[in-house]
């Protein structure tokens, strides 16, 4: 990286974030490292352009390439995901679940998402969005019994409740989600059904996790956690809601896309639709079952008993460490997790009794089953000893000396 610029001190702090992602393990299940390609396609003369409005309907003039430019990626999109309608210019994922709102719901409808404290995001309804705030917010659990979505618990909660939009999707949820059971529970009830694939968008691009695409109304994502592309957002639906979705992005919520980031998201898409790709998503999931089994093992409890996509949640009751401790010391030792509640939590969220442990970035740097072990002993040795600096000292080196080994912005820049 080029740090020669004049100024010094937001560049030095760059180079300082940057030797911080080469060198660290990358456990946060929304992470991922782009490549040279998406960078470079964020960092360019897109991000000099107004382009109020759609291809071919803009209200600026000198827009034709970047016309070319959404259309290719609402194409990628469409195909990548199998769905008719895709709008590219939501700035986040929040963006794109707002616009859903939107488009579709007055205030103080009722909306059903998944609880916050069992895995479901703060845009599903959580009282500080403006999910909780301006609509009728009710949520469902996972099932005391076994920590998974139980589809007749959730049927139940909305005949009784009546919501006008139900969403499915998850922060913090190991195991398949059934759209289609979703799209029963809604058409039952008279709801529109919202699939946020956010996390699991990459899985779901390599057919590795069912897709939502003909069971809901509306697909949410973001554009950086597994689908791997520049940080973003985007919405999807059948045609006969694409009017009502495009004007909900712009004019409703959004005004000027940002033009380089949809360049970018339309790079990534077509990588997201290489075999290679696919093979990379495999060997996520792979890597995630392989740790949340190596961490079972070491005496730790994996909620949900384990995983089908590419994270996990580890409840670190039985080794008497809270998750923010646990966070705190792992960072030290330059392993990168977050505390996370888990269901039934009796700590608060500053605390939490559990992190969130993901593969995504890891998996990108070519780290496979071999390094999952060393990196479980890893944790499990720093949370044996939470306040040992001299111990998370040790583990730096040792992790800083495990990433030499699988360089990943080292290759391309002179860090
Ligand atoms: N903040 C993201 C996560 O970490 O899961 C969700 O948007």
């Amino acid at each position: 990286m080029k740090l020669d610029g004049k100024d010094t001190k937001v560049f030095e702090l760059m180079r300082r974030e940057l030797d911080r992602e080469e060198y660290s393990l990358i456990l946060i299940a929304s992470e991922n490292y782009v490549d040279e390609d998406v960078l470079a396609t964020q960092g360019c003369v897109l991000t000099n352009k107004y382009a109020e409005g759609y291809p071919s309907k803009r209200y600026y003039s000198g827009c034709a390439y970047l016309d070319e430019i959404e259309s290719i990626a609402i194409e990628r999109a469409r195909t990548l995901f199998g769905v008719e309608h895709a709008n590219v210019q939501p700035h986040s994922g929040s963006s794109a679940n707002m616009a859903v709102f939107y488009a579709v719901l007055e205030r103080g409808d009722t909306v059903l998402g998944m609880d916050i404290a069992h895995g479901g995001h703060l845009t599903h309804g959580a009282r500080p969005s403006f999910s909780g705030k301006w609509y009728r917010a009710v949520s469902y659990p996972v099932s005391a019994k076994n920590e998974m979505l139980d589809y007749d618990e959730i049927r139940g909660i909305a005949r009784k409740e009546r919501p006008k939009l139900i969403i499915a999707g998850a922060s913090a949820y190991s195991k398949i989600i059934d759209f289609a059971k979703f799209r029963e529970i809604a058409d039952e009830v008279g709801a529109y059904l919202m699939a946020d694939i956010a996390h699991i968008a990459g899985l779901v691009a390599a057919g590795l996790h069912p897709s939502p695409a003909g069971h809901a109304h509306f697909i949410t994502t973001t554009t950086h956690k597994t689908l791997r592309g520049p940080r973003g957002g985007l919405v999807m639906c059948n045609a006969d809601l694409a009017k009502k979705i495009d004007s909900a992005v712009f004019p409703g919520i959004q005004g000027g896309p940002l033009m380089h980031v949809i360049a970018a998201k339309a790079v990534a898409l077509r990588q997201a639709m290489t075999e290679e790709f696919k093979e990379y998503q495999r060997q996520i999931i792979a890597n995630a079952k392989h740790m949340a089994k190596r961490m079972a093992d070491l005496g730790f409890r994996i909620v949900s008993g384990g995983t089908d996509n590419h994270l996990f949640l580890v409840d670190l009751t039985p080794k008497n460490v809270t998750g923010n401790d646990a966070q705190i010391a792992l960072e030290a030792s330059g392993i990168m997790v977050n505390k996370n509640l888990i269901p039934f939590d009796t700590k608060t969220p500053g605390v939490t009794s559990g992190i969130r442990i993901g593969t995504p970035a890891v998996t990108t740097r070519g780290m496979k089953e071999k390094e999952m072990e060393v990196i479980c002993e890893m944790i499990d040795s720093v949370l044996k000893r939470p306040g040992d600096t001299s111990f998370m000292d040790g583990t730096r080196e040792r992790v800083r000396e495990m990433c030499k080994g699988f360089p990943f912005y080292s290759r391309i820049y002179d860090i």
